[in-house]
């Protein structure tokens, strides 16, 4: 097979080049204390540190510590600091619902909403350590809110505004939270997201929220419970804009935010403050190699990770100004992207393959028609990009001229992993090409056999990096049997890989029971116990299947109850039960009545067999003997469901 390469780009004064690149990882590896410590000073310190990595993946010592005596504070690297140089420099250019609806914040004007914000917390009772969760639209209050937890030690958990009330509870009961935040209502696409009435539901089972902060978005007419909602805009009346910043320590947690694994309910993921801004604020300038002045647009949303990372805090903490927008790339029409590039002049595009295959679709002349004059550079996140979707960013949107950074990394690792540099990387398309410096990924087989030169197998790293996760909230023991038992002594990512004869890696996807549908993680067990919990349904059985836009879709099979029929109707009702249960994302693409499922004897289903059914790879069943009844398969494949 032979593979365009596209050459690293030249020409930028002040770009790290291969040499820079080579001499980084070979500071890496050879000191690798002095190479962390040099790196840190991307921040600014309240205490310097004196130690640097004091980090373990083995059972008897585990423990992962970073800058540990240091102290810090995230809403000061993102904000204070850069009042003297910049502070009328927009931070945050929102784009709203609607073409052309923006606001701008300077980074003076963000500043004082955070410290209001922040005294609006404290008069609420938020202190040091407390847990405040976010359900939010894409709106700069959300970021100021954000701030503002981190500026009193608070800690935020997130939660995607799609989610439904009973998602949303599960969050909050999880990390017990004292305070939410929410808007009246969110808009999408036009439509109106019932966000408050959303709280209010799940509030009924989540008796530990004392107060609840609604900000104005739509002015819809949404129910106030006395005594425990309060509107921002009059909680802001006359409170001071004075808060100073609270002195954290490096390893105090600065947020918890909930994600999907193979096993069980969401895991709360969560992070420290210095490690973490440590790796969002270098990953941030060196893979965007962004430059001062520049307008970097990453269309996530901040209820997902890389919001988180590449919305807020990265591009803040480098004094970047960074678009928030409120819609969807679809609305009004295809051509939403192309148009506010142009009437932005963004310089800097970060979104995900699902995005770039859905408007692929649509044909050119939605993107040729705007001049994307203003764009240098482009990046990909949530899933692997197929190398057809990325020839068309790139010679259409990018009109030939825009390296296209594909970073590999996940919600447990904080920031970019993998990763090209723009001016020291060659490309190709499909390939997240090479670790940043001082990440040392390998690939094993599954038992554990490391496997050496072009070869495929499954992705670990063997050691830490300052952005990596900490533990999973109330469950430290869940974190080390989850990410560290399958190969003992190195963090296991749950994704699939390839390596190249260049020592490219080629992410292949997720080799564990979690699918990847548009870009969003999904636990297959999640939908499932969604599914069982409908007083139809006996058993389920779910797995991921290709899907043409979303990458991977949800194939679910249904066993009814004795005395239930299967109708059309009855697949839409559980299709509508599982939006309701866990959001409009969960909600099966295919569902599939099965009188019975495949078993081992002693009782396991073989999703194996599953997925190759809902894959329509029939040829390739494997292996069926060790089934309690084989006959249960040939029912299953005639009666698969048309997937196209
Ligand atoms: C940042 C984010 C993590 C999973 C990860 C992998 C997939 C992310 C990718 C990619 C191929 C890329 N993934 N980036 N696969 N190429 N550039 O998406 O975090 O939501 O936790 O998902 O996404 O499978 O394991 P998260």
């Amino acid at each position: 097979m032979t593979e365009t390469l596209y050459p690293a780009a030249t020409g930028r004064a002040g770009s790290l080049d291969r040499a820079a690149y080579e001499a980084q990882w070979q500071a890496a590896a050879t000191d690798p204390d002095g190479y962390w410590r040099d790196e840190a000073r991307c921040i600014d310190w309240i205490t310097p540190f004196t130690t640097v990595k004091d980090t373990s993946f083995d059972e008897a010592d585990f423990r992962i510590r970073w800058f540990a005596d240091g102290s810090l504070n995230v809403s000061a690297n993102c904000l204070d600091r850069h009042l003297s140089t910049r502070g009328d420099q927009p931070a945050i250019v929102w784009e709203g619902d609607e073409p052309g609806e923006t606001r701008t914040l300077t980074y003076r004007e963000l500043h004082r909403e955070t410290c209001r914000v922040a005294n609006v917390l404290k008069g609420l009772g938020v202190r040091k350590g407390d847990r405040v969760t976010l359900y939010l639209p894409m709106i700069a209050e959300a970021a100021a809110a954000m701030l503002a937890c981190t500026r009193i030690g608070a800690i935020h958990s997130i939660v995607f505004g799609g989610f439904s009330p009973d998602s949303l509870a599960n969050r909050i009961q999880d990390c017990d939270s004292s305070v939410v935040i929410c808007a009246d209502e969110g808009c999408r696409g036009g439509k109106r997201i019932p966000l408050k009435k959303n709280v209010d539901k799940a509030l009924e089972h989540c008796p530990g929220v004392r107060h609840v902060l609604v900000i104005r978005r739509t002015g819809g007419d949404v129910p106030i419970t006395e005594g425990r909602d309060v509107w921002l805009h009059d909680a802001l009346e006359g409170v001071s804009d004075d808060c100073p910043p609270e002195p954290m320590n490096a390893e105090d947690p600065l947020f918890i935010l909930y994600t999907s694994g193979s096993t069980g309910k969401p895991k709360g993921v969560l992070h420290t403050t210095g490690g973490y801004l440590v790796w969002v604020t270098k990953t941030f300038r060196d893979v965007f190699d962004y430059r001062d002045g520049e307008l970097f647009w990453c269309t996530a949303d901040i209820g997902w990770v890389t919001g988180h990372s590449y919305v807020v805090y990265g591009p803040l903490a480098n004094g970047a100004t960074t678009v928030m927008f409120d819609g969807v790339p679809n609305y009004p029409d295809h051509g939403r992207l192309w148009e506010t590039v142009d009437r932005l002049g963004v310089n800097i595009l970060y979104t995900a393959p699902t995005a770039i295959r859905a408007l692929m679709r649509e044909g050119d002349e939605w993107v040729t028609k705007s001049s994307r004059a203003s764009l240098r550079l482009l990046g990909t996140v949530g899933e692997p990009i197929n190398p057809e979707a990325w020839g068309w960013y790139h010679r259409v949107v990018g009109d030939g001229r825009c390296p296209i950074v594909d970073t590999w990394w996940q919600t447990e690792t904080g920031g970019i992993l993998i990763s090209p540099l723009p001016h020291a990387t060659d490309l190709k398309p499909g390939s997240a090409t090479k670790p940043l410096p001082g990440v040392q990924p390998q690939l094993v087989d599954a038992e554990g056999k490391v496997l050496e030169g072009p070869t495929e197998g499954n992705l670990v790293l063997t050691d830490s990096w300052p952005g990596q996760m900490r533990t999973v909230w109330n469950d430290h023991d869940r974190f080390f049997q989850t990410y560290f038992t399958t190969y003992p002594g190195k963090y296991f990512t749950g994704d699939g890989c390839r390596r190249d004869a260049d020592g490219y890696y080629w992410i292949t996807g997720r080799v564990d029971d979690v699918i990847n549908v548009s870009g969003h993680r999904m636990g297959t067990a999640e939908v499932e116990s969604a599914l069982v919990a409908h007083s139809t349904v006996a058993e389920a059985a779910v797995v991921g299947m290709p899907h043409e836009v979303k990458g991977q879709g949800i194939y679910a099979f249904v066993t009814l109850n004795v005395g239930e029929e299967p109708s059309d109707e009855l697949r839409a009702t559980l299709r509508q039960w599982v939006r309701n249960e866990i959001g409009p994302i969960a909600s099966p693409d295919a569902l599939q009545f099965a009188p019975g499922l495949p078993k081992t004897r002693s009782g396991k289903i073989m999703r194996r067999i599953l997925r190759k059914i809902a894959e329509n790879d029939l040829g390739n069943l494997g292996d069926t003997s060790t089934l309690a009844d084989p006959g249960v398969v040939d029912t299953l494949v005639a009666e698969r469901v048309q997937t196209g």
